[in-house]
């Protein structure tokens, strides 16, 4: 964070005399942290709630955003523990890159929870989402709002993919929490874990043979440049973005400034949410025109694949919180 002077002075603008007494007011400048630059929808979402901030601010809040997870170096799993210590002022994360140190979080990537868009919401926007935001503040970090990544589906440079026995044997590049290694591993596949700005490379030299992320990362990042040919939609997590700030930063603020700073964040989610969403089919569109076979499941093969990774609900329900899971699981059956 930054502070710095502003001198407003209304002076001989018009070549008049000093009409009023020069006085100083303090702007504050914050990083915000994102993995994607805002060529995705991620990027954008903290862009607007830097815009939003400025304008509603009139200047006197300024956020500078950082993509890439370049404020540590590339590695997204350790934002959160930046973030709690300070060395990031605030971010817009995905709740993957956070569930190592927020083990509640896993909750989204429990394979096959959320079948729809609503579902998502039916979590995020009702008191499932406030224990969730509760579980956040109580590990060190203010939560103020959600976003979106999206339903991630699955690529791969080898074969069209319609059931758990064509995932057999395939190197999978996963992302942060554990739980996607065991996720992977119940398909049969040989998952590894590694950041995003080392999976690109990854897939270029054909050290990995797949991939997984929401079609606007498929598009945008044109993963289907670098062999990966085969897209199934299956659909079977969504990570939701969080708009959060450090601590010691949000106690500084005035009560004024944090109802900005918040219904900033809450403005600039439900902007990108939106966006992200009717943007979908558009994308789809191109991604097919560009020749990537893409793979629909029929209900049975679905099916195969809830049934494949059953497991990982056994292992994964105590650590996210059994009541947790169950709360998530009736707020979704009756959305
Ligand atoms: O690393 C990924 O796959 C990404 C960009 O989607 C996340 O940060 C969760």
């Amino acid at each position: 964070m930054r502070v710095k002077p502003l001198a407003f002075a209304l002076t001989a603008a018009l070549g008049m005399a000093l009409t009023a007494p020069v006085f100083a007011q303090e702007t504050r400048e914050f990083s915000v942290s994102t993995v994607l630059s805002d060529a995705f929808p991620w990027g954008q979402a903290a862009e607007k709630w830097a815009e939003l901030v400025n304008e509603r601010s009139e200047g006197r809040m300024t956020l500078k955003v950082y993509p890439n997870a370049q404020l540590v170096s590339g590695d997204q799993t350790r934002e959160f523990s930046a973030m709690r210590s300070g060395l990031i002022d605030m971010a817009v994360a995905s709740t993957i890159n956070w569930s190592p140190q927020v083990p509640e979080l896993n909750l989204f990537s429990l394979p096959f929870l959320m079948p729809d868009e609503a579902a998502i919401d039916a979590i995020t926007q009702g008191g499932t989402g406030e224990k969730l935001f509760a579980a956040i503040d109580k590990k060190g970090v203010m939560p103020l709002a959600w976003g979106e990544n999206g339903f991630r589906e699955l690529s791969n440079s080898k074969h069209p993919i319609d059931g758990p026995e064509d995932v057999q044997g395939l190197k999978v590049r996963v992302v942060g929490s554990p739980l996607f290694l065991d996720t992977f591993s119940a398909l049969g596949a040989n998952p590894t874990q590694m950041s995003w700005a080392d999976a690109k490379p990854a897939l270029t030299t054909g050290a990995i043979d797949g991939q997984e992320n929401p079609l606007s990362v498929f598009d945008v990042a044109r993963v289907d440049q670098v062999g990966q040919n085969h897209l199934t939609l299956w659909h079977y997590m969504a990570d939701p973005l969080i708009f959060g700030v450090n601590k010691k930063v949000w106690k500084s603020l005035s009560e004024e400034d944090k109802t900005l700073l918040q219904q900033a964040a809450i403005d600039a989610g439900a902007w990108e949410i939106e966006k992200s969403r009717s943007e979908l089919s558009d994308t789809l569109a191109t991604i097919k025109e560009r020749g990537v076979e893409v793979t629909e499941l029929t209900p049975e093969q679905h099916q195969a694949f809830v049934d494949a990774t059953a497991e990982v609900y056994q292992k994964w329900t105590p650590r996210i919180g059994a009541e947790l899971v169950a709360e998530a699981q009736a707020a979704i059956a009756a959305r």
